[in-house]
């Protein structure tokens, strides 16, 4: 798989730029695609093209002779349902038809997001239930479904990464649950794409933090264990509280606040779930 070219979508974003890094240094010929430029010098084993994810005829184009589609372009944030269902829907369909064609295996930016609507007190294993806490969320389960369709259908490989919160530190108490140190995922992406055989894989983006909310995986497929954790934050961070009920009861956080209009569930409800 490594011998053949990579094609990073969302390469501008800033896991896009990390990856790029920390690829490009493991000596993979890396093809870039972002909507907008990319901000970086280009390593020399790296080529960047700018494309816009609804633009089928380019995902094409760039995929040709690719072994390996890294998936991280799109919205990334929740927004307006129109706004999401071109690049995250129509983009995500051009990239799995791109990687049908060129016989190459698809490692998908998911997001904790597609399953924010479980609680903080639960946890769970990557075949739990999708609990999508917006229209970004979504987007992310659908992403997930479609690479069950596609390697049911057509054999086409991918790894779902349910990401957590990838940033430089966590910044709240949530984070020390989410927290995926850019050095984590970077190695978690090298495995993905180096490993001999995935299938549909789906695997929790966070690093060995001893608050995870999340268990069982396919990470022993690819190889891959966090070496970083959360947990060194936790004396700065363990009371950075939002205040907002809802943003603190649910895994999504504030992304399950966010116009949030449903008359609170009581824990006593039958019907809270
Ligand atoms: C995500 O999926 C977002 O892309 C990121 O900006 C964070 O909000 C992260 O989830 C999170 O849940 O912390």
């Amino acid at each position: 798989m490594t011998t053949k070219p990579v094609l990073l979508t969302g390469a501008s974003g800033a896991l896009g730029r990390q990856l790029t890094r920390a690829l490009a240094a493991e000596g993979l010929t890396l093809r870039l695609t972002d909507i907008v430029p990319f901000p970086d010098a280009l390593p020399t084993n790296a080529s960047f093209t700018q494309a816009d994810l609804e633009d089928g005829v380019a995902i094409l184009g760039l995929a040709e002779g690719c072994g390996t589609i890294l998936h991280f372009g799109g919205v990334s944030v929740e927004k307006p349902f129109e706004t999401v269902i071109g690049p995250n829907i129509r983009g995500l369909y051009h990239v799995y038809e791109a990687a049908r064609r060129e016989g190459a295996r698809v490692i998908f930016a998911s997001s904790n997001h597609s399953i924010g609507f479980h609680e903080r007190e639960e946890t769970l294993d990557a075949d739990c239930q999708f609990r999508p806490d917006g229209f970004y969320g979504l987007s992310k389960a659908y992403g997930e479904l479609m690479g069950r369709l596609y390697w049911d259908k057509h054999g086409v490989e991918n790894v779902n990464l349910r990401i957590g919160s990838s940033f430089p530190e966590p910044i709240d108490a949530r984070m020390l649950a989410t927290w995926l140190s850019y050095a984590d995922l970077c190695r978690l992406v090298h495995r993905c794409t180096v490993a001999e055989a995935t299938g549909h894989a789906v695997i929790w983006g966070a690093s060995d933090n001893s608050r995870t909310w999340w268990r069982k995986d396919h990470r022993g497929r690819i190889g891959w264990a966090p070496a970083d954790t959360a947990d060194v934050f936790a004396g700065q961070l363990a009371g950075k509280v939002s205040g907002n009920p809802v943003t603190e009861r649910y895994q999504g956080g504030g992304f399950c606040a966010m116009a949030y209009s449903r008359k609170a569930p009581s824990p006593a409800d039958p019907l809270a779930d």
